[in-house]
């Protein structure tokens, strides 16, 4: 049995980011799916540090909090540079990914039928610091010229917005290769493939 757990709902949305490393470094985790209907019922968010999902077991270690998974596994793996400035320079752009994803997720789960126009207007804006970042650093990633965990999370937030507005990093060639590359690593390319992650819609409430 792997030694990692994912227990979260059925959707892509915080985890996808932890599946798709998970699955470039050639690691075996196990899916606890939650239903919403039981997860309602209060038991199991009672017993979560937080009251939330996801929660990230290895062994019988336990963790809550998706960047802090996302962390513990770059410490593990070798996903978090090469000194401790790349390691910040990391930490920066997974904030600046997580700064977009609550925008993302705000626009979803809150405004998605108002706001869903007014966001895509937007998305140049968001998207033309990350173009500016990546072709800055000829190293190919976010930081430096190997990948990171922020690399993973970027990616799934392009993949994510493609769905949204197709055609989206059409215009930021940076984004454009960045996003082909990536998805293109053999075993995330494996992954992108799968019944499992095609199957899962990306957020809880339908909306995309
Ligand atoms: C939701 O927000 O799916 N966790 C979510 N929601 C349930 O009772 N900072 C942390 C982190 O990074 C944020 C955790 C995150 O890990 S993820 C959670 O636990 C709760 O608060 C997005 C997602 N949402 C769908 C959903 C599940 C519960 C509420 C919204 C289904 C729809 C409405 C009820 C059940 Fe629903």
């Amino acid at each position: 049995m792997p030694a990692y757990i994912i227990t979260y709902f059925g959707v892509r949305g915080r985890c996808e980011t932890m599946r798709m490393l998970l699955a470039d470094q050639g690691q075996e985790w196990k899916e606890n799916v939650v239903p919403f209907d039981v997860w309602m019922k209060g038991d199991l968010k009672a017993t979560c540090v937080f009251g939330q999902l996801p929660k990230f077991e290895d062994g019988n270690f336990t963790l809550y909090q998706s960047n802090a998974i996302l962390r513990y596994l770059a410490r593990a793996h070798g996903l978090y540079g090469k000194d401790d400035k790349q390691a910040a320079l990391i930490d920066m752009m997974n904030d600046s990914c997580e700064d977009f994803r609550l925008k993302y997720a705000r626009m979803i789960y809150q405004d998605y039928e108002n706001g869903k126009a007014k966001y895509i207007e937007d998305l140049p804006g968001d998207l033309s610091k990350f173009e500016k970042i990546l072709s800055d650093n000829k190293g190919g990633f976010l930081v430096g010229d190997q990948i990171s965990y922020a690399d993973y999370h970027l990616l799934d937030l392009l993949l994510i917005h493609q769905v949204l507005s197709p055609g989206c990093v059409d215009s930021f060639p940076a984004l454009k290769s960045y996003a082909e590359r990536l998805s293109a690593r053999p075993k995330i390319k494996a992954f992108l493939e799968s019944e499992a992650h095609k199957s899962r819609p990306i957020n809880g409430n339908g909306k995309q």
